[in-house]
């Protein structure tokens, strides 16, 4: 590696710093797999998005990701679980369990699935309300039953704390605790991370913005997805492209032994 102060060759510490930095993820990328919560519930149970604005078909992502995982050498492979305790904060039939915020939109008597509610806190927090779905140990929480799952792939739970909820694979939606994807993909020292599955504009795109966040080169694998709202899963979009994220589709994923 030649400096530009042309004395020949930059030192240790700055060689250290580019490899770690930039060549190793160029010359020895290493990449996860994440298929986000492809349950039951969000094809075919209480939150069937096929029901939502985009009425799309949730189970359609269980063909490109099947053919990706039998293609293609991931060198780590995640399944995210949305894995809610019955008393979870975001199901509607909750919501008279916890104090609104007075600035709440709207009331709890009035307050019906997928309306956006305030509760008090502290501190106070947004909540979009959804049907109780994916409850622990329950049919509605189970990966589709034809998803292939590969060995040695690592299961992520996510959603557990009753009191708040959590969209993205990385973090709950207050950022109090990590999950064990976090601690995976430092320890496989990951650099690519290719992220597909439901909801589209919910979890995969909350989930997408955090990889893009802490620095990884993140990939999105568009019909490998399905969302629930048309303009929002647009907007996942745009804001995946302005953050340096890449939209492809499943057959432009190329990582062969
Ligand atoms: C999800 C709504 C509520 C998702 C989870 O996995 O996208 N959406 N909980
Ligand atoms: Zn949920």
């Amino acid at each position: 590696v030649f400096d530009k102060n042309a004395d020949g060759f930059i030192d240790r510490e700055e060689f250290a710093f580019c490899w770690n930095h930039w060549i190793k993820v160029i010359v020895r990328p290493v990449s996860a797999f994440l298929v986000v919560d492809v349950q039951n519930d969000f094809i075919s149970g209480t939150l069937n998005i096929s029901k939502c604005n985009a009425q799309q078909d949730g189970s359609e992502v269980v063909e490109p990701i099947n053919r990706l995982l039998s293609i293609c050498s991931f060198d780590c492979v995640f399944y995210s679980l949305d894995w809610h305790p019955p008393d979870h904060v975001s199901f509607i039939d909750n919501v008279t369990m916890r104090e609104l915020h007075p600035n709440s939109p709207v009331s709890a008597d009035k307050a019906q699935a997928y309306d956006t509610v305030v509760f008090a806190g502290p501190p106070p927090m947004k909540q979009r309300l959804w049907p109780r779905h994916c409850v622990q140990d329950t049919w509605g929480a189970e990966l589709h039953k034809d998803l292939k799952i590969v060995p040695g792939a690592v299961k992520v739970y996510k959603g557990t704390n009753p009191e708040v909820d959590s969209y993205s694979v990385f973090w709950d939606n207050k950022k109090i605790t990590d999950t064990t994807l976090c601690s995976q993909l430092r320890m496989r020292q990951a650099t690519d991370i290719y992220i597909c599955g439901l909801a589209y504009d919910v979890c995969v795109g909350a989930t997408i913005a955090d990889a893009l966040a802490i620095g990884y080169r993140a990939i999105l694998i568009d019909d490998a997805s399905r969302g629930v709202d048309l303009a929002d899963i647009e907007a996942t979009k745009s804001t995946i492209v302005n953050n340096n994220g890449v939209i492809v589709t499943s057959d432009e994923v190329r990582i062969y032994f």
